[in-house]
């Protein structure tokens, strides 16, 4: 059975993984690690480390002391955070990063990191962005995520890890809301249509992003965790996306469920700026063909569910 070791386990992706992760792998054998401990299941329903991610030293120390063979590297600001403070934002995306490849090298661990559709820029083709492009991003999180990807193909090359990411789009979940993001806007409209039948975006009608649902993005990792590591050409990082959506589609769809809801407009010009650099519609092929990416929901079936696990919830 896997030996598995989360970083950042309580943020947006980790606190849905590390559940999904302990179902499938067994809770034992799946160590979450954040840099603080809150009252979630995740920190007393299997084991749980605090840890800084900036400390390589301890973080080997922990993740031998638990014989982690493999480890997922989640801890980092996101995209409008990290513009605000983009010193910062380079010591903990790269200094984590690097002090997480160098624990996998130790421990001869397989590893995953996520990329993003921050990883490309203004001169990417942003209709049916390729999987191998132009990445020239404006953003210090775009330029994180590019060292990234090249990051860990060094250590697979010159090191043999094991390394492999996904180019994340925007994720939507009823259960970790995200923080400091762009893309957070597709999260806080289903919110707040459900308890105030209202929201305002601050990104602008007609900007397209790419998103995909939650439990898609669990299955992509799982997936691609598992995939045969010979098939794969591309391994840091794949495109991948489930829909291609503007805000006002996100209302229209969000309307046939509560058909009262109202959209109204204040565009934040940091986050619209982002947004505008960031391709339109990724194009997930390689994703498709090297390890048999399959998202299930469409824009349509994540409004239904979304909207119902947000009642369910009593927000
Ligand atoms: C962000 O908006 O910063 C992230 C991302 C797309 O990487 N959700």
């Amino acid at each position: 059975m896997k030996r598995m070791m989360i970083t950042g386990a309580l943020g947006q992706i980790g606190s849905e993984l590390t559940v999904k992760l302990r179902e499938t792998y067994g809770k034992e054998n799946v160590l979450a690690t954040d840099i603080k401990m809150d009252d979630r299941e995740i920190s007393t329903d299997g084991p749980f480390q605090i840890l800084d991610v900036m400390d390589g030293k301890t973080m080997l120390e922990v993740a031998k002391k638990f014989r982690a063979d493999t480890i997922l590297h989640l801890a980092a600001l996101l995209s409008a955070t990290a513009e605000n403070n983009p010193v910062f934002a380079w010591n903990l995306n790269m200094g984590g990063l690097l002090n997480a490849l160098e624990t996998a090298k130790e421990l001869g661990a397989q590893f995953f990191t996520p990329s993003s559709i921050g990883a490309f820029g203004p001169s990417t083709p942003k209709d049916g962005t390729p999987q191998d492009t132009i990445q020239r991003p404006t953003t210090m999180y775009g330029v994180n995520k590019v060292a990234g990807e090249l990051l860990a193909d060094y250590y697979f090359h010159r090191y043999g890890v094991d390394t492999r990411g996904l180019r994340f789009p925007g994720l939507i979940s009823y259960q970790t809301p995200p923080g400091g993001g762009t893309t957070d806007y597709a999260v806080e409209i289903y919110y707040e249509a459900v308890k105030y039948g209202t929201y305002t975006s601050y990104i602008d009608k007609g900007t397209y992003l790419d998103m995909m649902y939650m439990p898609d993005a669990l299955d992509s990792i799982i997936r691609l965790m598992e995939a045969d590591g010979g098939k794969l050409k591309h391994r840091n990082a794949f495109n991948v996306t489930a829909m291609s959506v503007a805000p006002e589609e996100m209302a229209s769809a969000i309307q046939k469920e509560l058909p009262d809801f109202k959209m109204h407009y204040q565009v934040d010009p940091l986050r619209q700026q982002i947004a505008e650099s960031w391709p339109n519609r990724l194009d997930a092929t390689a994703a498709k063909e090297e390890w048999g990416f399959n998202p299930k929901f469409n824009l349509e079936a994540m409004t239904k569910d979304m909207i119902m696990k947000l009642k369910q919830k009593r927000i």
